[in-house]
């Protein structure tokens, strides 16, 4: 069983990594904090709230960062909606938010573990993870690893060169790349792969009920917003793939990688600069020379989208057993 603190701005794709961490039984899910991202604070707590309500999801749920660390706040009203998560119907939250801060919550539950033993899914901006490491310093010695969507070595998604939960809060992703924990970048390179498909969404929609229908009102909502704005095919599952790592390590295939943080770049700003060992590396990355080059980053690569289809299907079965 993989222990894990989902950290997320849910969000339509959030909102399917709750499910798949809730449902998967090689997946412990010890609790879910929220950030700002994809909308405000209020509006990404009730959605997670809510989205436990509706499924009989009993996690500890605690509110985090109201906004970035140093910009100004950016959303995705224009992707997710005035809600945060358009679309679908969800009924009120009707349990009680963990009275600690997200930042508590995170430091509290990795110091009452062994050490090693909980592992971070960062599937927002990282605001809440990078004040919990400055915060709490010895977390990073003692969580597990941290497995994060977000940044992209080809494109990005709100900018050319950046993607948004990096974008949105630059500042804490430079600190979570430089800490000394293990990190594995699920980027868009990645996530750009992991589409709903029309063969993905028969086999959901063949299951029947209310979480099969939930899953499809998410793709079908975002199949107007991003597939208009990316020409992305079809909606893509961004933060179910590190769920989906973290039960199958065969998901997607990885390399090793030293990345920096684009913080100060105007036309680069938020921009996840990865410099692959595979590719030899280069030796420094300009600016400072002295500066170390030390491949100890994990890049998500190639993902095995039937593999990861499969994991989906399995979730909504699940869920769809033990409501009935
Ligand atoms: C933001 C997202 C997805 C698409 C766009 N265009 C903007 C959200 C997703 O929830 C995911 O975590 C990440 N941010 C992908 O950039
Ligand atoms: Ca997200």
């Amino acid at each position: 069983m993989e222990k894990i603190i989902l950290d997320c701005d849910p969000g339509h794709d959030d909102a399917i990594a709750i499910l798949l961490a809730a449902a998967n039984p090689k997946i412990d899910l010890l609790g879910i904090t929220t950030v700002s991202g994809n909308h405000n604070v209020d509006n990404t707590t009730r959605n997670a709230l809510s989205v436990c309500t509706a499924y009989g999801i009993k996690v500890p749920v605690a509110k985090g960062s109201p906004g970035p660390l140093l910009i100004d706040q950016v959303l995705a009203v224009e992707i997710h909606g005035e809600t945060g998560l358009d679309g679908p119907e969800l009924p009120p939250a009707s349990f009680e938010l963990d009275r600690r801060h997200a930042v508590d919550f995170i430091i509290d539950t990795v110091m009452a573990h062994e050490p090693k033993t909980v592992t971070l899914v960062p599937v927002g901006p990282y605001t809440n993870i990078a004040l919990a490491a400055r915060k709490e310093p010895r977390i990073v010695e003692r969580v597990k690893r941290v497995v994060a969507m977000g940044g992209s070595f080809s494109r990005g998604n709100i900018t050319p060169a950046a993607e948004f939960n990096v974008y949105a809060d630059p500042e804490a992703a430079d600190v979570v790349f430089r800490a000394g924990w293990d990190v594995t970048m699920v980027g868009l390179d990645l996530t750009h792969q992991a589409l709903a498909t029309p063969d993905l969404q028969d086999r959901v929609r063949a299951l029947g009920g209310s979480i099969s229908r939930f899953i499809l009102d998410i793709w079908e909502f975002i199949a107007t917003t991003h597939g208009g704005l990316l020409q992305i095919e079809y909606p893509a599952i961004h933060d179910a793939c590190c769920v989906a790592a973290l039960i199958d390590p065969e998901v997607f295939s990885t390399e090793k990688a030293d990345i920096r943080v684009e913080i100060a770049g105007h036309w680069t700003k938020g921009m996840t600069v990865c410099n692959f060992e595979k590719m030899g590396g280069m030796r420094h990355f300009g600016g400072t020379a002295s500066e170390q080059v030390n491949f100890r980053h994990t890049v998500a690569m190639k993902l095995d989208h039937t593999k990861f289809c499969d994991l989906i299907v399995d979730a909504v079965e699940r869920l769809t057993r033990q409501k009935a």
